[in-house]
């Protein structure tokens, strides 16, 4: 399988994030693109190659032009009020409070266009963001043109951002922006199945209201688990969407024998749906030893996953999402990815 990778993600190299009343060590760090890269090369995957440079457009497909020009200028808003340490906000329009007026103070546009206080915005993260997006392309790109899969080594991950805001370690949502290419290219329908750990916010929330996306998430129940506030199964989708959503949360200590059973549900959803491309958000932390998640899969469920993808049969982009057990988040990613070859 032809794997995508840019060094640019090193751009992203937060130092800190708020996490149970603490500011703690970065769990989203360099080293774990690095690893994942260095097991696809072990195991001679396949091909390695640099992304393509697709520009802003096919972000604005999916994003705000507002949020994009946010992103993009983050950080100087930032320096010039003679801050030189990572970004990260502290106030939020949450219920009752306007979202009607962007602030022009820095610091209240952090708070608009975040949803949690976990995600630094660095010197490096638009450039590492958009990187990522073009790796994501790339790997689209080569889908399109009839590889019957590819894999998108994405860092930053992408599929807690949504239209509008950023959070999850996500500035742009690859996913998102890969499958919304593959409608432009010709596709009618796109499904994405999300697998990692945490429900695919951003994601649900971009397409929940088109028929053209089929959107399927296995992650960590909103009763139990951060991003909490989305994920429900009885969110099934509206409008020319409905139907197109399907939440499968499950609870805390979930091993494989259960989210296995919640797997083939949403695999039977996307084959009764008809895509004409897959996209897979592959996040790894579903691992027992995650240090963030409570799941408890293990090394040998990585290439089970790959087959069943597999037996879809249809194209297939992966794209790298979450994984903070970081030692073990390359054995764990390419698992997935040689499970998927072997049932060629
Ligand atoms: N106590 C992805 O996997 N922090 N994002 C949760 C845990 C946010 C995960 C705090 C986790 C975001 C792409
Ligand atoms: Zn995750």
């Amino acid at each position: 399988m032809l794997t995508i990778y840019s060094d640019d993600h090193r751009l992203q190299d937060g130092k800190v994030e708020l996490e149970g009343g603490k500011l703690v060590p970065c769990y989203e760090m360099p080293r774990r693109a690095d690893l994942v890269l260095a097991r696809v090369r072990d195991l001679s995957l396949g091909e390695v190659v640099e992304p393509q440079d697709f520009g802003v457009d096919p972000i604005l497909r999916i994003h705000d032009a507002d949020f994009v020009g946010f992103l993009r200028d983050a950080w100087d808003l930032w320096t010039a009020t003679g801050r030189d340490f990572d970004a990260l906000p502290f106030s939020w329009p949450v219920h009752g409070l306007r979202r009607d007026r962007v602030p022009d103070s820095i610091d209240g546009k952090l708070g608009f266009y975040s949803f949690d206080a976990g995600t630094p915005i660095t010197a490096g993260t638009w450039r590492a963001a958009t990187a990522s997006v073009n790796v994501a392309l790339t790997g689209q790109r080569r889908v399109a043109e009839g590889a019957r899969a590819a894999f998108s080594l994405c860092r930053p991950p992408g599929h807690h951002a949504a239209a509008g805001f950023y959070g999850g370690y996500c500035f742009l949502n690859n996913a998102a922006i890969a499958a919304q290419a593959f409608l432009d290219q010709g596709a009618a329908k796109v499904a994405i199945l999300d697998v990692d750990y945490h429900h695919g916010n951003g994601t649900q929330s971009i397409f929940y209201e088109r028929g053209d996306v089929f959107f399927a998430s296995l992650h960590g129940h909103p009763l139990d688990e951060y991003p909490f506030f989305l994920g429900y199964e009885e969110e099934t989708g509206a409008g020319a969407g409905e139907g197109c959503n399907a939440n499968y949360p499950l609870r805390w200590g979930t091993g494989f024998d259960r989210w296995s059973e919640a797997l083939e549900a949403a695999c039977k959803r996307i084959a009764g749906y008809g895509a004409d491309a897959l996209v897979v958000s592959l996040g790894v932390d579903t691992y027992k030893d995650d240090p963030i998640s409570q799941f408890k899969l293990e090394e040998a469920d990585y290439p089970v996953i790959g087959r069943r993808i597999a037996a879809l049969g249809l194209p297939t982009l992966f794209v790298m999402e979450g994984g903070y057990a970081v030692e073990q988040i390359g054995v764990n990613a390419a698992g997935v990815l040689t499970g998927f070859e072997e049932s060629a």
